[in-house]
Formats: structure tokens, C-alpha cells, sequence
């Protein structure tokens, strides 16, 4: 049996077991979430969430652990999600990420979680914002979203942050890859790693070529800048820190910040509506009302839309 309120209440006290059950909860997609989602709602939207993306190895993982730890300094609560969108299980490739997360393993103040959201239905809108909405309950002051690739997925989630920081690193090919990828249009900081090898400059130089050509915007509006760091050093990291201060300012000053957020309730709200209906039409499939609509599409009698309202129709009102 699952106690919610006795888990919520321990988890908004900041007890990490309470905190790691919810978010399996949602990775799950647990029915008790409906009820969690309740009582959490009057203790969420505190959170600053920064989501990172980029290729694999271009020190995500050791750019979120530098980051903790320029936040802890900054006496912040921090909570790491790390989200695997192409797994259905926890663990596997977020293995070593977690072997990097290790300086972090002893401190109270700190929460790191990883999730798997494969199968979920219409699992990638809801899934990541509602383990966000446990660690902001929890008191996490920052929450650092990490995606494992940085295929379409990855992508969205990290765009479902407050600010989103895209990583590049030289000689990976990874200017024309971004570009492909559409990560240059969701990146509000863009940090170039491994400033320690050659190259360092001409990604930066290109990068900024390659945003400078997109670029369509107004007076005030705001300019993503480039952070060179050299992240397994730690090196450039209070400016990363800076530069995502300077954004969420910017956001804040232009209702931006709130902007965002109801974009982003609105798309958790839509999903879980469409995953609610499309669990309908499945309980309909070899019903004998859609067999029977079938049967008229096929013999001319009926047009498919009109089928498709009808069946729609049954739906809402079941
Ligand atoms: N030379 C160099 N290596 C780095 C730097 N940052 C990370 N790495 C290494 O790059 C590899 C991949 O880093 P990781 O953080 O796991 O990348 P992720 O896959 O994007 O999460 C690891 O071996 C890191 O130690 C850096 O600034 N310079
Ligand atoms: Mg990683």
C-alpha cells in the first residue's frame, strides 16, 4: 500500500527516500499520481529549472556535477534529474553519470535522481514536469534537468526548462549536428566545453556565426551567450552561473519566466488529456461500436470522419 499524504508531507520535509518513491512513481506512471500531483501542487513553482542538452560525451554529466557544486557554494538546495528518454529502465547509461555525481553522494542539500520515460503514453510532456514538481516541493531551490543524447526527445525536455543551456565541445562535429538537431533555436546559454583542446576558439567562432545567421531579433530581446569552460576543471563555471542569473533575470523582468511556465502547464495538461482519451479509444478497440463503424467505412455507407466524430463522441461521454 502507498500512503501518499504521509510520502508528500516526508518528502517536503526533504526526506531523499520519500523523494526518490515519488519520482518512481512517475517514472512508473503510477495511478497514485493523481493523487500526489494534488497535494504537491500548493508547494511547486518555486524552482529555477535549467535544463542541459547536447551530444553525448560533451560533459553534461561533469558540467551538472560542477554546476551542484557552484550552486552548494551559493548555498542553494539543488536537485539533478537525470533524464533517459530512449530507456524504459533507470540505470544503463546513467550509470556513469552517477559515478560522476559521486562528490555529491554525502550532501543533505543535494537530491540527484535519474528516470527512464520510455512507453510512457504521451509520457515525455508530463513525465520530466512532474519529477520537477517533486524536487520543487522537496525545497530544491535549483533543479539542473540532464538528457542523455540529444535526439528529438532529448531536445523537447531540455526546452521544458526555465532555461535551457545547449553544450558543444571542438571537434565533434557538433556546430552542423546542433544545427539538424534544432537545438541552436532552444538554446538560451551555449556553453563550448572542453576549452582545454584545440578547436576551443573556432566552435565558439563558429556557434557564433551559426546564431548570428538565425538571428531575427528585437531591440531587448535576448542574446544567448557563449560560455567556454573546461567543465572537468571546473573552469568557467561561475560564469556559466552567471550567464544563467543574467537569463533568468531577463525572463523575469519580462514576464517572460511566467510566460514559460503556463506553456509549459498548458503542454502537460494537453498530454495528459490526449493520454487519457487515447487510453479510451483503446478500451473501445474490438468494442462492437467501432467494429461496426468500421464495417460501414469499408462497405461506403459512412465517411471516416464522420465515423471518427462518432467515435470520439462515445468517448467523451463515456
Ligand atoms: N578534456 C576535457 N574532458 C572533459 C571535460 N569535461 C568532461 N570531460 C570528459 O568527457 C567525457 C564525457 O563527459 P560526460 O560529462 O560524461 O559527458 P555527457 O555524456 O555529455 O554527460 C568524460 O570522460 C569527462 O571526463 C573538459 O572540460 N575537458
Ligand atoms: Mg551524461
Amino acid at each position: 500500500m502507498i500512503d501518499v499524504p504521509t510520502l508528500v508531507e516526508q518528502a517536503r520535509q526533504g526526506r531523499p527516500r520519500a523523494v526518490a518513491r515519488l519520482i518512481s512513481l512517475v517514472e512508473n506512471a503510477s495511478p497514485h499520481l493523481r493523487e500526489v500531483m494534488a497535494a504537491l501542487a500548493p508547494y511547486t513553482g518555486r524552482a529555477y529549472t535549467v535544463g542541459l542538452t547536447g551530444s553525448p560525451g560533451v560533459g553534461k554529466s561533469t558540467s551538472t556535477s560542477a554546476l551542484v557544486t557552484a550552486y552548494r557554494k551559493r548555498g542553494k538546495r539543488v536537485g539533478v534529474l537525470a533524464v533517459d528518454p530512449s530507456s524504459p529502465f533507470s540505470g544503463g547509461a546513467l550509470l556513469g553519470d552517477r559515478v560522476r555525481m559521486q562528490d555529491h553522494a554525502t550532501d543533505p542539500e543535494v537530491y540527484i535522481r535519474s528516470m527512464a520515460t520510455r512507453g510512457h503514453l504521451g509520457g515525455l510532456s508530463w513525465a520530466a514536469p512532474q519529477a520537477l514538481r517533486v524536487l520543487d516541493a522537496a525545497g530544491c531551490e535549483v533543479i539542473l534537468v540532464e538528457t542523455v543524447g540529444v535526439g528529438q526527445s532529448e531536445v523537447e525536455i531540455a526546452a521544458q526548462a526555465d532555461t535551457t543551456v545547449v553544450l558543444l565541445a571542438p571537434g565533434m562535429g557538433d556546430g552542423i549536428q546542433a544545427a539538424k538537431a534544432g537545438i541552436l533555436e532552444i538554446g538560451d546559454v551555449f556553453v563550448v566545453n572542453k576549452a582545454d583542446r584545440d578547436g576551443a576558439d573556432a566552435t565558439v567562432r563558429e556557434l557564433g556565426h551559426m546564431l548570428a545567421l538565425g538571428e531575427s531579433r528585437k531591440p531587448g530581446d535576448w542574446r544567448p551567450p557563449i560560455v567556454k569552460t573546461v567543465a572537468a576543471r571546473s573552469e568557467g563555471v561561475d560564469e556559466t552561473v552567471e550567464a544563467l542569473e543574467k537569463h533568468r533575470a531577463w525572463m523575469e523582468e519580462r514576464g517572460e519566466l511566467a510566460a514559460r511556465r503556463r506553456r509549459r502547464a498548458g503542454d502537460e495538461v494537453e498530454a495528459i488529456a490526449v493520454a487519457a482519451l487515447r487510453s479510451r479509444m483503446g478500451d473501445l478497440h474490438g468494442d462492437r461500436r467501432l467494429e461496426s463503424l468500421a464495417e460501414r467505412v469499408a462497405a461506403g455507407t459512412l465517411d471516416p470522419y464522420a465515423a471518427a466524430d462518432e467515435l470520439v463522441d462515445g468517448v467523451t461521454q463515456a
